[in-house]
């Protein structure tokens, strides 16, 4: 064991990975393997709780893996980084369950990601996705979590996990690590092209609305193009223009300016000339990153001995701290 702070994210292989999950999460992840204990899981069983088509989950779990070994995620570089799947370590269903008799029926009614996907899927609203939020708490928990980088929209689950730690180590004494989120300044929350007030979603149904790293430059200049934006042909931040704040903000991360310095570079100019340098970044963002995926999904051994390394060494991990629950709550040790 050494002091670095231990860092923990899941992306679920629910469909490609978008521009909102690079900005909001997958991007802040690689910077933090410079100097703490990164532990990254691709969460399938996350991704069940809406049905999923079996042959569509396990090609989305390999793109999705390769995709955030592109986006710099490298377990080969790192060691102390970690990138597994899910339902490989059985630990993460293990605590889930134990967790859920530490968390009320109440908490798990207020959360808001429980509230839109019951309503998104009306003919499906299954235990397992209202208890979502008790498998993240397990996820964060079994690996003494000390930072949880994530979008803004999973703020809610985090605060619930803090507090389903502190109520059993109020009970059984210190046990779990009580996590902090990270959460970025710019890119918290990217906004759905088509519809900028929502924000953007691998799983939404109009392809117009998001960006998906896998997109080629025809793709991205024309749903750059079509992004919906104003009337007023004016490139400025303000409450009253999200489509164009959304933009900007892109640009900002992409193109690596300020907000000052944007607003400078298109004063006079329409739209038409900002989009075309949105785009354009964007294109040279992802360039990099596409020729580096295709070569790994091309490798799948070597996909499949990252993941099965990194699994090993997080039910280690994992392991230990579920023995240690087990204890606490009164549970009988297995004979050796
Ligand atoms: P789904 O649409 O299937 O619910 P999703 O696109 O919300 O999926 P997740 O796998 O649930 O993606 O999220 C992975 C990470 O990406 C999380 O940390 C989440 O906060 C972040 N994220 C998702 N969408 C955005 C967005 N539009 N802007 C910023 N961060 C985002
Ligand atoms: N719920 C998250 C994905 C997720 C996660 C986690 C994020 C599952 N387990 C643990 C951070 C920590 C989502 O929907 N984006």
């Amino acid at each position: 064991m050494n002091d670095k702070k231990t860092v923990f994210s899941g992306i679920q292989p629910s469909g490609k990975i978008t521009l909102g999950n690079y900005l909001g999460a997958v991007k802040n992840w690689v910077d933090f393997q410079e100097d703490c204990r990164c532990i990254f899981c691709v969460v399938d069983e996350h991704a069940i709780t809406v049905r999923q088509e079996p042959a569509k989950l396990r090609a989305q779990t390999f793109e999705l893996l390769a995709q955030l070994i592109a986006c710099g995620i490298d377990p080969e570089k790192y060691e102390d980084t970690v990138l597994y799947i899910q339902s490989h370590v059985p630990q993460h269903a293990q605590l889930s369950w134990l967790l859920n008799c530490y968390t009320m029926f109440g908490e798990l009614s207020r959360m808001t990601q429980f509230k839109d996907k019951s309503s998104k899927y009306s003919d499906n609203i299954n235990a397992g996705l209202f208890t979502y939020p008790v498998l993240m708490a397990a996820d964060i928990l079994l690996y003494k979590t000390d930072i949880v980088p994530v979008g803004i929209d999973q703020k809610q689950h985090l605060e619930l996990a803090r507090t389903i730690a502190q109520r059993f180590n109020g009970v059984y004494g210190d046990t779990f690590t009580v996590p902090e989120p990270f959460i970025p300044k710019a890119g918290a929350k990217i906004m759905s092209l088509s519809e900028p007030t929502k924000k953007m979603s691998k799983s939404d149904s109009n392809e117009n609305g998001y960006i998906l790293l896998a997109d080629t430059p025809d793709v991205i200049n024309r749903k750059i193009k079509r992004a919906v934006t104003d009337s007023e042909a004016l490139v400025c931040r303000r409450d009253d223009k999200p489509g164009v704040n959304n933009l900007m903000t892109i640009y900002s991360i992409a193109a690596g300016k300020t907000d000052e310095e944007i607003v400078k570079e298109f004063e006079g100019r329409g739209y038409g000339d900002f989009k075309t340098a949105v785009a354009e970044a964007l294109i040279e963002m992802l360039r990099p990153i596409q020729e580096k995926k295709d070569y790994l999904l091309q490798n799948k051994d070597h996909l499949e001995k990252i993941y099965t390394e990194s699994a090993k060494k997080a039910e280690w991990l994992a392991s230990r701290t579920l023995e240690k629950v087990y204890r606490k709550v009164g549970f009988v040790a297995k004979g050796k």
